[in-house]
């Protein structure tokens, strides 16, 4: 309940922020935006994240303060797990003795925190810090400003997405009007690529299958294909969007061999068509548009059985994927 984490944020003094595993732009910019209001207000803050910053988001202000560590060192009066589905997702063992404040937009996460504030209303976790600031009396300074409109920007899938509400263009424009120059960020965030991700995506998608309706495609990024692009991990991140921008299909599936036998799944769709309730038959989760999920076994088999899946949630009859 929001109510109970302004008042924690009122009575207590150190702070603790993390994220997510591979974190994005919601999960960075909506933890930085969080860690400036509380430092607005005279408190203790630290961002603790397992993975680094991707040099995107380097952009955001306080990037280069997010400390990188395999776990926490230290107890805080409050730590926040900002667009988690559990407690594990951090990747931050000891984060289960901590005092924990769940915040996510996610109708599929657990209420594994002290304290859980979920509002699948809200585009991203940055429209809730938004929020937070109003509630507690924080100006929403340039800073604040920049980390929400990015969290803003790519959860929305540059407000493309059916999350962007008059809700959160309206706040998108007061951020703007607070100092975000949008093109600064869009420059940073989707024209800066290495040139070893287009590369890569351009060996992925010359790949693209789709099933025999014509509405659901699949991409693969196999080991042989990152090492042909000489590609990082994140460099492989986003490639799913693309192949859902073919006019027909309507669900996508991105898979993404991860080590031999164990693949990554990113399911993207268009419109009502719901994609987590597919993730969530794997053990995985996410909103309408856009879940996740790890799937193990032979890559012809997990391949099958995720198309069925999404060939079930879109009411296409099970063809020959
Ligand atoms: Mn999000």
């Amino acid at each position: 309940m929001l109510s109970q984490v302004v008042q924690l944020v009122e009575q207590k003094q150190r702070f603790m922020i993390t994220s997510h595993i591979r974190p994005d732009g919601d999960g960075l910019g909506s933890g930085l935006a969080l860690y400036w209001m509380l430092r607005s207000l005279g408190k203790d803050a630290t961002v603790v994240l397992r993975d680094r910053v991707p040099p995107a988001y380097h952009v955001l202000p306080g990037s280069d303060l997010v400390v990188v560590q395999e776990d926490l060192t230290e107890a805080y009066d409050v730590a926040f797990i900002i667009e988690c589905s559990d407690v594990e997702r951090p990747g931050l063992p000891s984060l289960k003795n901590q005092f924990v404040v769940n915040i996510d937009h996610h109708s599929t996460t657990i209420p594994f925190g002290d304290v859980n504030w979920i509002d699948p209303t809200a585009a991203a976790v940055g429209e809730m810090i938004y929020n937070l600031c109003k509630a507690v009396g924080v100006e929403v300074t340039k800073e604040i400003a920049e980390c929400i409109y990015t969290a803003l920007l790519t959860d929305t899938g540059s407000f493309h997405f059916s999350n962007t509400t008059e809700r959160t263009l309206k706040i998108a424009s007061e951020l703007v009007r607070r100092g975000v120059e949008p093109a600064r960020i869009s420059q940073a965030l989707f024209y800066s690529y290495p040139f070893s991700k287009i590369k890569l995506l351009g060996l992925v998608l010359s790949g693209i299958e789709c099933d025999d309706s014509g509405r659901i495609a699949w991409v693969t990024v196999d080991r042989a294909a990152m090492y042909e692009a000489d590609a990082s991990e994140e460099d492989s991140d986003g490639i799913v969007n693309h192949a859902l921008s073919v006019g027909d299909v309507e669900a996508v599936a991105f898979f993404k061999e991860l080590s031999p036998g164990v693949y990554r799944v990113s399911l993207r769709s268009k419109g009502r068509k719901n994609v987590a309730k597919v993730a969530e038959c794997f053990g995985g989760g996410g909103h309408r548009n856009a879940a996740g999920c790890r799937v193990e076994g032979d890559f012809e088999d997990v391949k099958r059985r995720v198309i069925e899946g999404l060939q079930t949630a879109l009411g296409v009859s099970p063809v020959s994927a």
